[in-house]
């Protein structure tokens, strides 16, 4: 069966990826509806060689028994129109950070947890790009070896921050200052990213921790992080140092992850073969790269992971969670 989709915050960064990435996977989509804030009403946007106008969202934007509704227009648009959605009938796979860590509500990455697509009460959420990166080398190792603590070191690009991130950099780099962040990101960079919290931490630093103990289903585990802003324009980077439980063979954990669904093994120093962002760019899966023990415990490893954080960190997770709803339906 054909589905009637709906893409919220569709002139967005992530908005425009979702519908690029529903193409290419070629969902099966009966209707189209595209929604953006009132500045873009009346905008064309072309899918499938057709052109579709883009419409101001309101409260009646649901009222035409949308089956499924991808919303990337921020927190705030989310945490007002997702339960309208829901409420109409319409199941809302959500890319902001308002519903992740509400208990009623699944944080699904669909290589790690889809099971938990199932218990959705209308609003499913699509993790943090950078946990999702991270959980998906990270899940096949804990079922293995048992993670016991997680050392998260992040590398973000500027296109985490939307367009006007983008455009920060790509103006920085004629001289130009900043609109988005706090500083110039050309030739800088900034261990800030969203706003602090009272522990000193950021947002983005508190979602890495908490957004990968509920997706891997385990509040016991130990978990730090540091996330920094580099002047990349497309892909996160992060060093992973993880410390296990029971003991490992490196080549084993290797293989481990090579067979491990949506992750890609890069990792032959004599040949320079490791994860870029310039490689991971444009590329569904998580790379990852320069894996070797930490000889400072017991049993740890040191990872580089490298994907596309508009891709699989967000647009291509949102569709492949749609894709499995839709599976789920076929079968019910
Ligand atoms: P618009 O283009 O009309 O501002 P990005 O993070 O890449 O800047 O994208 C944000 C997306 O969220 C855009 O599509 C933007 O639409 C949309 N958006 C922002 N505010 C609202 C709002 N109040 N209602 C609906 N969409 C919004
Ligand atoms: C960044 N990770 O790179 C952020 C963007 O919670 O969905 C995504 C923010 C979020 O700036």
């Amino acid at each position: 069966r054909k589905y009637r989709v709906a893409v919220v915050g569709a002139t967005g960064m992530v908005g425009r990826m979702m519908l690029k990435v529903l193409e290419e996977r070629n969902f099966p989509i009966s209707d189209l509806f595209l929604f953006a804030s009132g500045r873009s009403a009346g905008q064309k946007l072309t899918f499938q060689g057709k052109e579709y106008t883009v419409e101001e969202l309101n409260e009646n934007s649901f009222d035409r028994g949308i089956d499924f509704a991808l919303f990337s227009a921020g927190a705030s648009v989310s945490q007002k129109y997702a339960p309208i959605a829901a409420e109409k009938g319409c199941t809302v796979i959500d890319n902001s950070s308002a519903w992740r860590m509400d208990p009623s509500v699944p944080l699904v990455v669909p290589e790690v947890n889809p099971e938990d697509i199932k218990w959705n009460k209308g609003i499913i959420a699509n993790p943090n790009c950078s946990t999702i990166q991270a959980v998906v080398v990270l899940k096949p190792l804990h079922d293995k070896y048992r993670i016991k603590r997680i050392v998260y070191s992040t590398y973000q690009a500027v296109s985490g921050a939307g367009m006007q991130g983008y455009k920060d950099l790509e103006d920085g780099l004629k001289g130009e200052p900043p609109k988005k962040f706090p500083y110039p990101i050309a030739g800088n960079i900034l261990p800030h990213i969203d706003v602090f919290t009272d522990n000193g931490y950021t947002k983005e630093e508190m979602k890495m921790i908490n957004e990968t103990r509920k997706i891997l289903h385990d509040q016991s585990l130990r978990i730090t992080a540091t996330t920094v802003r580099v002047p990349v324009f497309n892909s996160h980077s992060e060093s992973i140092n993880v410390e296990f439980e029971k003991p490992f063979d490196l080549d084993d954990l290797r293989n481990t992850l090579r067979e491990a669904p949506g992750v890609i093994v890069q990792d032959d120093p004599a040949n320079n073969l490791y994860p870029m962002p310039i490689t991971a760019s444009g590329k569904d899966e998580v790379f990852v790269g320069r894996i070797r023990r930490d000889e400072s415990v017991e049993s740890g490893v040191n990872l580089w992971v490298v994907a596309d954080n508009i891709r699989k960190g967000a647009a291509t997770n949102a569709v492949q969670i749609a894709q499995r709803l839709a599976e789920y339906l076929e079968k019910e």
